[in-house]
């Protein structure tokens, strides 16, 4: 019910986003005729926003040198991210996977998610990074961060990050982006471990000019769903198709 409702909020939203990837996809186009040089390309590529090559890659400037970089994410789950760095001819450089960029040790998971969280045109990114517990009680992460955009080659990291609170209320299992709420700022689906087999979607809305907000009771009971590891709640699939449209 609830799913089915943020859907058709997102209606108006989609519409705008088609009217900005329409004009995108002209600039794109016109920077991959044959005739266009590799000056002129990198310019025209620069003002083309992110947009979706299948459902679970995003094509965006993640770094901020003005060439898009190829966002893969496996199952949705934001625990298999690969980026793999754009080049000035338009092409795509060796898949890096997110977990090594952040830095996570043997035994941790590392967990991600990215889109335009404050929507001003740059990719942003929450990371979550936790060693799973082996008990009842579930670990809290090492490092959770909400890391605007643009982020390092190196090491992903942002002049602007700051401490999220996604991993001080349980174990994060996977990040996902949700849209709930009528407004164009992505949010975050988190599968919660919270300790003696409640496995939970607990929610983080984002709003302008913050971004990503903290936890909120309210909000999890609105748009989250308690659930157990026998019977996991509902997580959506389809965040990125949201607020991004198909590149082709
Ligand atoms: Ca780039
Ligand atoms: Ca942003």
């Amino acid at each position: 019910m609830l799913r089915k409702r943020s859907r058709l909020i997102a209606a108006p939203i989609a519409a705008v986003a088609l009217t900005l990837t329409v004009a995108g996809y002209h600039a794109s186009a016109a920077g991959s005729s044959p005739s266009g040089g590799a000056g002129q390309s990198g310019k025209v590529t620069k003002a083309a926003g992110p947009c979706l090559a299948d459902a679970t890659t995003l094509i965006g400037d993640l770094d901020g040198d003005g060439h898009p970089d190829k966002i893969s994410n496996p199952g949705h789950t934001g625990t298999k991210m690969t980026i793999q760095w754009g080049t000035a001819d338009g092409s795509f450089g060796a898949k890096k996977s997110v977990s090594a960029l952040l830095g996570a040790k043997k035994g941790e998971v590392a967990t991600a998610a990215v889109a335009d969280f404050q929507n001003d045109g740059t990719l942003d990114m929450v990371v979550n990074i936790v060693e799973p517990a082996d008990g009842d009680d579930p670990s809290t992460a090492r490092v959770a961060e909400y890391r605007p955009g643009p982020l390092k080659r190196s090491n992903l990291g942002s002049a602007e990050s700051r401490h999220s609170d996604i991993g001080d209320h349980g174990e994060v299992q996977q990040l996902r982006i949700a849209n709930y709420g009528d407004d164009p700022y992505p949010d975050l689906a988190i599968l919660n471990n919270s300790g003696d087999g409640q496995l939970d979607r607990d929610v983080r809305l984002s709003y302008a000019g913050s971004g990503l907000g903290d936890f909120d009771y309210a909000l999890k009971q609105k748009y989250g769903e308690f659930g157990s590891t026998g019977e996991p709640p509902a997580m959506p699939s389809d965040g990125w198709k949201q607020f991004f449209e198909s590149c082709s």
